[in-house]
């Protein structure tokens, strides 16, 4: 299968002979190509999408709105193939992946809500006779850029409140997983939504990406990713004027107490640290315990990661699937070796699996790093893979202060039993998302999702803060006095 990109309405087949395959990372099996599109094609895409803004502008929102419920019922109608597919291209088991459609799906649906809502606000005006509100306008013509890791999730996150707010797109998913694009297209197609309001170019960050940030008539780019891209996106986009809204990387941590319930403890550490094997932003890398119950703690998860059985994510009795490609397996390795080397304990897994049956695909073994000091490289880099740090504390206080070190912000939990300590770290803990007995992942759509430090610049995805990203506000003020007023001199004091 031979991808093709997806503008003004049409499929139409890149001018660039070079094409990419897509490798199903369980076993190597090539599923077809993917261009690396040209920057004339990004031009393409958006003068389709800036032709047809001004007349989807136009449509009142619930009416827009009406296109994202029929997409909505499409996703719910395939989301076993489109689970499928997801597991097959980016490799998660298809129990998450069928999670992954479920986001989709509402966000379809709670998107569409909001063709009904979009609130503005009327405030009083401080003259008599004069009406005064504010509301939200459409932007125009806005850059999607997505990761492999949810490669249908995040780009519903982004391309739904788009699209609902009045503003057309040009995406530009990762190279790694564009069937799950090519799937999204073609629902985008089948609704009959009018050409041009949803372009989907593949290619790369250097050709693709550079082409949509520079491009005068893409006013917005969202970007989810790595740190290293985000930085750069920014620094482009700074340079252009760009509204940029970047979600990036974590170092997310668990905190058990010395209250702790430890087994719920134990559940929640393994589904958020090796579920997506470790390939979720907001994936659980550390664990920071009390001295008190981190032996117990340390053998109640050896034991639990002695259960999680590895393979291909199509095979439901499997817990953990492939890493994404063999750089990302590379790239785990570097970690592990370097967490030995600076005198991690590695109390379990810490190797690539190779021999059969794994031996054509990219897995690597659930790890668990103990006697791990904060300074060392693997307690403060993002790793993305199966592995976790355990971290010894004495206090509530120093978990607090072990927690907010690292560069990034995203997601944070705390497994205690006692309200005060609770409270005290849901205010303490610097992450835009924090999670109370319950491990750092499963974030909810209709939430803001996004954080603080090296993660984000203070935008947010989800929830109604995803419209702040893809809305202008317009303040608008109707004088119905028939004279002129003038405000800040005609008023009484
Ligand atoms: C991500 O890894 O970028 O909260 C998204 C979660 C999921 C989304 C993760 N709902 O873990």
């Amino acid at each position: 299968m031979r991808i093709k990109n997806y503008i003004g309405g049409k499929w139409i087949d890149s001018e660039q002979l070079q094409q990419v395959p897509i490798v199903n990372p369980a076993n190597g099996t090539v599923l077809g190509e993917v261009p690396l599109s040209t920057k004339a094609e990004v031009e393409m895409a958006v003068s389709a999408a800036k032709e047809a803004q001004k007349k989807w502008a136009l449509i009142p929102a619930p009416k827009r709105a009406d296109y994202l419920y029929e997409i909505g019922y499409k996703l719910r109608e395939k989301k076993e193939h489109l689970a499928q597919v997801l597991t097959s291209e980016m490799g998660k088991v298809i129990e998450e992946a069928r999670g992954e459609v479920q986001e989709g799906i509402d966000m379809a649906f709670y998107m569409a809500g909001e063709g009904r809502r979009l609130f503005g606000e009327t405030t009083p005006s401080e003259l008599a006779d004069k009406f005064a509100m504010s509301v939200r306008s459409p932007i125009g013509v806005v850059g999607l850029i997505t990761p492999w890791n949810f490669p249908i999730a995040i780009a519903t996150w982004k391309s739904f409140p788009a699209i609902v707010a009045g503003n057309t797109f040009v995406w530009k998913p990762s190279i790694e997983t564009p069937l799950m694009a090519y799937e999204l297209g073609k629902i985008f197609e089948e609704v009959g939504l009018p050409d041009g309001v949803a372009n989907i170019v593949f290619g790369s960050g250097s050709t693709v990406g550079t082409a949509m940030i520079e491009h005068p008539d893409i006013k917005v780019i969202s970007f989810t990713g790595s740190n290293a891209t985000g930085s750069k996106v920014a620094e482009l986009g700074g340079r252009h004027l760009k509204k940029v809204s970047l979600e990036m990387g974590g170092k997310n941590a668990v905190i058990v107490m010395d209250d702790a319930n430890l087994s719920l403890a134990v559940d929640g550490i393994v589904w958020s640290a090796f579920g997506t094997a470790g390939q979720r932003c907001t994936a659980c890398s550390r664990v920071i315990v009390h001295k008190d119950i981190k032996q117990e703690l340390e053998e109640m998860l050896v034991e639990a990661i002695s259960q999680l059985t590895v393979g291909d994510g199509l095979d439901p009795a499997i817990k953990v699937g492939p890493v994404i490609n063999r750089k990302a397996l590379e790239k785990i390795n570097y970690y592990v070796q370097i967490g030995k080397q600076e005198g991690a304990k590695l109390l379990a897994g810490g190797k690539i699996l190779s021999a059969p049956p794994f031996e054509k695909g990219f897995y690597f073994e659930p790890t668990i790093f103990t006697d791990v000091k904060n300074d060392m490289m693997i307690a403060q880099e993002e790793i993305f893979g199966p592995v976790i740090s355990i971290i010894e504390v004495c206090s509530l206080e120093e978990a607090i202060e072990v927690n907010n070190s690292v560069k990034f912000g995203l997601s944070s939990s705390i497994f205690s039993q006692d309200i005060n300590k609770i409270f005290k770290a849901q205010r303490d803990l610097d992450t835009g998302i924090v999670y109370v007995n319950a491990g750092t992942t499963g974030a909810e759509i209709h939430l803001p999702f996004g954080g603080t430090k090296g993660t984000g610049n203070g935008h947010r995805d989800s929830g109604q803060a995803a419209l702040d990203v893809f809305t202008e506000w317009k303040s608008i003020y109707v004088d119905y006095s028939g004279k002129l007023q003038r405000a800040q001199i005609d008023t009484e004091n």
